[in-house]
């Protein structure tokens, strides 16, 4: 704005101004990226508002509509957002919380603001990167009503009529200009948000309905989400899959030192641990203090029993801290009134007051626990051994692979066809199945920056394996060394080296059909429970392979789904001829290059974990034992069920 433009306002609307016209500018301050992820991030800020009027004890349910033009409305039954004037800004209360950044709920001390979306913004943050936004208000009586269009208002609150109920209701639709790379919003995103939302705040009612489609009745898709006991169900929710080895989840939920700490764990027979932490309904992917209280209220309390017990009399090494977490499956949720969020994607709770309060509560749940349930107790304790020993035979399987890395020539499995750049951010590796694709995909690349790693059959179910036998095995242990990574030190067996990682793009390449993305299924399992941080930077990718060649004459163009065939063959007209391509194998090299290798032809879709309880979920139903839902879900979602690409 040019000097001479600021003199026509006072001070306090030049800075409210501005704070909206900063939003349009740098978005993904405000909200992180102007991606799928960002548009996303749109709602929750919203539903966050009604979820803290809930949590202020003044309403239970709360409703959430895709509409037909990808518009959202989300509706509550709290008290409205009030209207009366705002003395200050000399406007009423609603305009102020829609139109100036940072002021949501601010006025109203005695609440305790306690959610919060990732950036804790605001609705005035949704409605600067809105085209357009109505916000509706019944309370006292009446309704009220201001439209805005990219965050300023288009009228004064005005009221349009009467009424008995109370809440607030806001309509809004995403700014096309600021959200470049898509306005449409993904109901399974949205879903898993308000599941996930529904059981961190129990009693709480989040219908979610999706206007875009009906079913064969004609009626509208949705779920509703609610939750009677919390965290307690979502630990059920979670682990579903997988085969509980005691008689309870483990619950507890309560006040330390004034920090609302719910806690809920259970122990399963797999070997992997999911720990999954929030702090004021934000999932906390880095961890931070509270799951360090976790973890040490967690070791010291099972260390204490275990060494009263016996059981470990008889033992001849240590028991590590990662020991008592195999086959854990736990949730931590605390309520924190000004957390510190630290860490790359600021996902770390940094307040150390919290790391007491949570270990304080979770040595008094399990001390209980373990008291009332003594055989539960002993199971838990012989399966901590048991991870002790697996641990001391995955450490040397792990040297193994270490030492390899060095000794080997050029440290690279003989199945590598490496690239010749050797700048990791120009660098691609195609991780393809079975040797013959590898074949035909190494004559296709572009040998400058793209290497080929054929993988044998179908690699590992590293789900149902021990870590040993990961370690041990030989694919996996080629995946490691051809990327450069390494895994485990002194203090964290499995903490992840990605400083020497050799390719910036790992690409999943395998059939378009169910075998293939199975294999890519059990590629990406591997990823997520063994190097879930080249996910998490965005480093993996998966290849699309077109799925059918049509033909007419001289004329040939691919298609990726069965609506893309049908439209070509349309356009192409009587005579055209369809070739489906079953496998890799099929395409010549050339073929491969243009149309899933060539970096300017193809569409390659990146992993992103959109939320992490949901990919665990999902990836230990995909690999665990019960083997209807799976091949369901794998014919019905291919891979990309929750992977959010
Ligand atoms: C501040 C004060 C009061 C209500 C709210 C904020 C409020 C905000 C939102 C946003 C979405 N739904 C909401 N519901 C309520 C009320 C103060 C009072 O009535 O005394």
């Amino acid at each position: 704005m040019s000097e001479e433009a600021k003199k026509g306002y006072s001070a306090d609307s030049i800075q409210a101004l501005e704070g909206m016209e900063h939003v349009r500018m740098r978005p993904s301050m405000y909200i992180g990226d102007v991606g799928v992820r960002g548009l996303h991030h749109l709602v929750y800020e919203v539903v966050d508002n009604s979820i803290d009027e809930a949590l202020a004890g003044h309403c239970d349910t709360i409703s959430v509509s895709i509409n037909e033009d990808n518009s959202i409305t989300v509706k509550d039954n709290g008290r409205g957002i009030p209207v009366g004037l705002h003395k200050k800004e000399g406007v009423s209360a609603l305009e102020v919380v829609m139109t100036k950044i940072g002021a949501g709920g601010k006025f109203d001390k005695d609440s305790y603001k306690v959610s919060g979306g990732l950036h804790g913004v605001g609705v005035s943050c949704v409605n600067a990167l809105s085209d357009h936004l109505k916000a509706t208000v019944f309370r006292e009586g009446k309704v009220w009503e201001q439209e805005y269009e990219r965050g300023k208002a288009v009228y004064p609150v005005k009221s349009t009529g009467e009424t008995d109920k109370n809440g607030t209701e806001v309509t809004f639709v995403p700014d096309r200009s600021i959200f470049k790379q898509t306005t449409e919003y993904n109901y399974d995103t949205l879903a898993s948000r308000m599941r996930e939302l529904a059981y961190l705040n129990k009693g709480i009612t989040i219908t979610l309905t999706d206007k875009r489609h009906t079913d064969e009745k004609g009626e509208f898709l949705g779920e509703v989400f609610h939750s009677q006991e919390g965290l307690k169900e979502f630990i059920r929710f979670l682990d579903g899959a997988r085969t509980p080895i005691i008689g309870h989840v483990i619950s507890m939920e309560g006040e330390k030192n004034d920090i609302p700490v719910e806690v809920a764990m259970i122990y399963n027979d797999s070997y992997a641990e999911n720990l999954h932490s929030y702090v004021n309904n934000i999932n906390t992917h880095e961890g931070g203090t509270h799951l360090s209280g976790f973890r040490r209220g967690l070791t010291s309390t099972l260390k204490k029993y275990a060494d009263n017990s016996g059981l470990l009399d008889k033992l001849k090494f240590e028991i590590a801290g990662d020991d008592f977490r195999e086959g854990l499956t736990a949730i931590v949720s605390v309520k924190v009134a000004e957390p510190q969020f630290e860490g790359q994607t600021k996902t770390k709770l940094g307040n150390r007051e919290v790391t007491s309060a949570v270990s304080q509560a979770v040595s008094e749940m399990l001390e209980d626990y373990l008291e009332e349930n003594p055989s539960d107790a002993k199971t838990i304790i012989q399966k901590v051994i048991l991870a002790a020993q697996a641990r001391h035979a995955a450490k040397k399987a792990r040297e193994m692979v270490q030492r390899k890395t060095v000794m080997s020539i050029g440290g690279l499995p003989g199945k590598l066809s490496d690239c010749s750049e050797t700048d990791p951010a120009e660098c691609e590796v195609f991780l393809v199945e079975g040797d013959s694709a590898g074949g035909t995909a190494k004559q296709g690349r572009d040998r400058n920056f793209q290497a080929i790693l054929p993988l044998r059959g179908k690699i590992l179910n590293v789900e149902k394996a021990m870590q040993h036998k990961v370690f041990e095995n030989e694919e996996i242990r080629n995946i490691f060394t051809a990327l450069g990574v390494t895994i485990g030190t002194e203090e964290d067996s499995k903490a992840l080296n990605l400083t020497k990682l050799r390719y910036h793009k790992v690409v999943i390449m395998c059939d378009a059909d169910v075998d293939g993305s199975h294999i890519a299924t059990l590629i990406l399992t591997f990823f997520f429970r063994y190097m879930k941080e080249l996910i998490e930077q965005g480093y993996v990718y998966i290849a699309a392979p077109p799925l059918y060649l049509v033909k007419k004459g001289a004329k040939k163009q691919y298609a990726w789904n069965d609506d893309q065939r049908d439209v070509i063959m349309k356009e192409f007209g009587d005579g055209s001829k369809i070739q489906r391509y079953k496998g890799l194998g099929e395409m010549n090299a050339e073929q491969l290059w243009d149309t899933t290798m060539n970096p300017e032809y193809r569409t390659m879709r990146q992993v992103t974990i959109d939320s992490m309880s949901e990919a665990d979920r999902v990836f230990s139903m995909l690999m665990g034992d019960e083997v209807p839902p799976r091949r369901e879900f794998i014919e019905k979602n291919a891979v990309y069920a929750n992977i959010d690409a």
